[in-house]
């Protein structure tokens, strides 16, 4: 792609404009009137390492009337943009593609207020979603989202690309629990529609739009989401499993015996784990080794009942042979061991350079096969062996089982158009056949953006470009991406 010659060039001008009003010395990072680059690398470039962009200038807003100002001007000026959160997302969003302004929401990292009755937390966009949910612990709550990248994403950012995370199995979309927000449009206007109700059915729901849009369409500057009680007890249990005609078996089981309290069964191959340990160098949690895993949580409010329940859970699929081996964490440090186990696999797979990442919905009796035929296809190519010439480290399958969301991950030394070609269009194709999504949870970003026809049809594609077009007739929101 090429820059689209529409958009304008930064001056010193409009730098000088940015500073006359944000102000502060960290609320601009400036390398238009001076190198700044090392300052504004971190801006440019995504966390796979995949994806770097040139911006030149990063604006980090301290407030809705702010992050209005900013666009207005933007749009006047026809100046592109970039709104990023904490840039861990996984499909290039939320990095420019060339010179775009990067609008950093970090600054806006406020708790606005909490509904101790309802359950109503409204907070700015900026706010880190582990310090959220950490506010929340304290009053007995929690955040109805969680996912590996806790530490630094947001909650802008998650509502931007609606994260699914590790317990959409037990708290639901972000379509859900997402009750109001407020947002800026290109133009500066302020949509204020942060409600803390649950209901109101008058007219289209707006909100749900900026819900997975990807600073498309408008700034998420404030949320408003129902955050449920925080489970008292909390039990995991991590099973080693022998074939995935088995983790299905496990997976109908769980659901029919722990109904109530299940609140996440997360699926690992065996390949997933051999690389986490080969990275981390701890003791994999099981004697011997399986070719699957599940990890399998229960949230309830009583930790004898609880306890019990997996026990006999446990006892009924092992007497039945759906699981071979199983071990359930004693205390909460073996809670949180375990789950590093899942939680620790995307990072772990980058510390040989490069993942191709596939985040996929499918139906569930199927989902395991695409990552045994990937990894076929990738070893008849002689791709498979981790030296420079055959550069492909392993092929492996893990993700949400609960959701059919597969994550197909292929860690290689390097990123390499050899391995590309041999995984695209393939793995688009597979999942259109089985009316799948080639994004579950992730998104378009810049990496998606090309493939959507596989998940979407020509008229729906035609409406999303008029909404588009309805809330940025400019087009300076994010450009070159998502559609
Ligand atoms: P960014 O990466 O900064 O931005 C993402 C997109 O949203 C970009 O297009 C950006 O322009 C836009 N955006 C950001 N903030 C705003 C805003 N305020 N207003 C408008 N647009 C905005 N995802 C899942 O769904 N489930 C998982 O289990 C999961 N696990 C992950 C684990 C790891 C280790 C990592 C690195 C990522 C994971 N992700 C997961 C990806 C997920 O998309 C992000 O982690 C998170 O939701 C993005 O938040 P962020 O603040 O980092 O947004
Ligand atoms: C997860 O579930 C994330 O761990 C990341 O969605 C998946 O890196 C990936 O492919
Ligand atoms: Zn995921």
């Amino acid at each position: 792609i090429k820059r689209d010659s529409k958009f304008a060039e930064i001056t010193e001008d409009h730098v000088k404009f940015f500073k006359e009003f944000l102000g502060k010395e960290a609320s601009v990072i400036d390398g238009v009137t001076k190198d700044a680059t090392d300052d504004i690398e971190p801006f440019n470039g995504d966390w796979m390492r995949k994806y770097r962009g040139h911006t030149k200038l990063v604006l980090k807003p301290g407030s809705t009337q702010e992050v209005s100002k900013i666009l207005k001007y933007c749009n006047d000026n026809m100046l592109a943009v970039v709104p990023q959160g904490g840039n861990t997302g996984l499909v290039g969003g939320s990095v420019p593609v060339f010179d775009e302004i990067v609008i950093n929401m970090s600054r806006m990292n406020q708790i606005r207020s909490f509904d101790d009755v309802s359950g109503a937390l409204v907070v700015d966009a900026g706010a880190i979603l582990e310090v959220v949910d950490g506010y929340l612990a304290e009053r007995g709550n929690i955040f109805p989202l969680d996912l590996g990248a806790k530490g630094s994403c947001q909650i802008g950012g998650n509502v931007a690309t609606n994260a699914g995370g590790l317990r959409l199995l037990r708290y639901g979309s972000l379509h859900g629990s997402v009750l109001g927000i407020e947002a800026v449009l290109p133009d500066g206007t302020i949509v204020d529609d942060l409600s803390k109700l649950r209901k109101n059915n008058t007219g289209y729901d707006l909100k749900q739009l900026f819900v997975g849009a990807e600073g498309t369409i408008g700034i998420i500057t404030g949320v408003s989401i129902l955050c449920p009680q925080r489970s008292k007890a909390v039990n995991v249990a991590f099973l080693g499993l022998e074939s995935y005609e088995k983790v299905q078996q496990a997976f109908k089981a769980a659901k029919g015996q722990l109904s109530e309290i299940l609140s996440a069964f997360e699926l690992m191959d065996n390949q997933s784990q051999d690389l986490v340990q080969q990275v981390t160098k701890n003791k994999r949690p099981l004697e011997s080794e399986h070719p699957f895993y599940c990890l399998i949580e229960t949230s309830g409010s009583n930790s004898e009942h609880d306890n019990e329940k997996l026990q006999s859970f446990l006892e009924d699929v092992m007497e039945k042979e759906i699981v071979t081996d199983g071990v359930v964490a004693e205390n909460e440090t073996q809670v949180r061991n375990l789950w590093g186990w899942r939680e620790g696999i995307p990072e772990c797979l980058g510390h040989w350079g490069g993942v191709y990442k596939y985040d996929l919905s499918i139906p569930i009796s199927e989902l395991y096969s695409l990552v045994e035929e990937t990894r076929e296809k990738v070893a008849k190519a002689g791709l498979m062996g981790d030296t420079d010439e055959h550069p492909v480290v392993d092929v492996v399958g893990y993700g949400h089982m609960g959701d059919s969301n597969l994550h197909l991950n292929v860690a290689t030394r390097r990123y390499d158009k050899k391995v590309e070609k041999e995984l695209e269009p393939f793995v688009y194709e597979w999942i259109s056949k089985r009316n799948g999504s080639i994004s579950a949870e992730h998104g378009l970003g810049l990496a998606k953006k090309a493939f959507i026809g596989y998940s979407r049809s020509d008229t729906m594609i035609a409406l999303m470009k008029q909404i588009k077009k309805l809330y940025d007739p400019k087009g300076i929101m994010n450009p070159y991406k998502y559609i």
